[in-house]
């Protein structure tokens, strides 16, 4: 792998390259680091936006595909009547959308919306359940899916909430390439957001995960009504996790009628969060966590060509393409089509930096 070793100081005049010796041990030499402290990455959000966007570049150039974007593909595999309280969230009992709740989908139905998703030219499949955790009933079948879309050549990427570490290991049995399990936001906003689970429980998932050998995809979603801070707690949390995600989702809130935020956001419309934020979160993410993908994932759809375009200098290479996300809209393949032409992007090949055999 090309490291990188100079080109971007940090804050204390250190090279990344020179604070990851100082971090844990896997990483020694590389410039990933795992030890960054809130200050650092709060004077990161501080800089300048012509300086943020630059160190940005540079780490993205260290290490990723210049001008390609991976191209996911989401799928609700059982959708709506979630027990857990998500403030934002459409699929959870306790908002009021209407959503009808349905049985989990059969497996052929899902393999067919696969090799749909396979002929558009999407990369990795990625199937999300509303559930706080999959039953042990609920097993025989989800394995199934990730055995079919694997036959298929693609990527899997599934999201079903809590994991025992028996059930992360009959994933990993079964080949699931990933696991996307989202923080959200920081530590001490957390219980703002959702009351019927912890912090502490996304990281037990997570270290389940990680465990079991399957790549972890993790990330959050700003424009919750958080703090700068909170902002700063949030990518704090997930660039000190032991290792970092492979994938980091950044998700815009898409505010949905009935939802605890939606609601609130309806209601001060100013709320909305401010695009050149949300871009700084970006190079912050990209910043601190050099060799994980970064997803621009809900929320693109009201996004202008421009605040994407951003995104991807600030070091975004990965999007859901698609009509739908799993219950709401997104920008959908003709839109992205035209910006990544427009762009003169084109869809990612080749193995990602932290799945590359000489990686960490
Ligand atoms: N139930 C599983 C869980 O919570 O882990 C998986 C599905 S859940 C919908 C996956 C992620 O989607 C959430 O963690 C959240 O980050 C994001 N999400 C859900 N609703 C959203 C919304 N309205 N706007 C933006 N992101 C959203
Ligand atoms: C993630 O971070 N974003 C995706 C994926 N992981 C599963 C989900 C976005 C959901 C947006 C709201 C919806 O469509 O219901
Ligand atoms: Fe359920 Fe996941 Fe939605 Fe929370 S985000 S209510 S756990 S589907």
């Amino acid at each position: 792998m090309n490291v990188m070793t100079a080109s971007v100081a940090l804050n204390d005049g250190r090279t990344p390259a020179q604070a990851g010796a100082q971090g844990n041990e896997r990483d020694a030499g590389s410039p990933v680091r795992t030890d960054w402290t809130r200050t650092e990455i709060a004077d990161l959000f501080d800089l300048p936006f012509d300086e943020l966007m630059f160190r940005a570049q540079t780490v993205h150039r260290a290490h990723h595909a210049i001008g390609q974007v991976q191209l996911c593909t989401l799928l609700s595999i059982k959708t709506g009547g979630c027990p857990e309280d998500c403030g934002y969230c459409s699929q959870s009992a306790s908002a009021d959308t209407q959503l009808k709740a349905e049985k989990l989908m059969e497996v052929q139905a899902v393999l067919a919306s696969a090799a749909e998703a396979k002929a558009a030219g999407s990369q990795r499949f990625c199937m999300g359940a509303a559930w706080r955790n999959p039953k042990d009933r609920d097993m025989d079948a989800v394995i199934a899916m990730v055995e079919g879309v694997r036959a298929m050549g693609m990527e899997t990427c599934m999201t079903l909430g809590m994991l025992t570490p028996d059930q992360a290991q009959r994933l990993a049995a079964a080949g699931l390439d990933y696991y996307n399990h989202n923080i959200d936001t920081s530590p001490e906003n957390y219980a703002n957001i959702i009351s019927t689970r912890s912090f502490e429980d996304r990281l037990d998932t997570l270290a389940h995960v990680r465990a079991a050998g399957i790549n972890v995809c993790s990330g959050g979603i700003v424009g919750l009504g958080e703090t700068r801070s909170d902002r700063v707690g949030f990518v704090h949390a997930l660039a000190t996790l032991p290792r970092h995600p492979e994938s980091v989702p950044v998700n815009a809130l898409v505010p949905v009628k009935g939802t605890v935020l939606g609601n609130m956001l309806a209601d001060t419309p100013l709320a909305k969060i401010d695009d050149i934020e949300f871009v700084r979160t970006v190079a912050v993410a990209r910043i601190t966590m050099p060799l994980s993908m970064v997803r621009l994932s809900a929320g693109r759809e009201s996004m202008s060509d421009a605040t994407q375009a951003l995104c991807f200098m600030a070091g975004a290479n990965s999007i859901f393409t698609g009509d739908q996300l799993l219950t709401t809209g997104n920008a959908g393949d003709d839109a992205d089509a035209a910006l990544l032409a427009k762009l003169g992007m084109t869809p990612m090949v080749g193995e990602e930096p932290m799945r590359r055999s000489s990686c960490c």
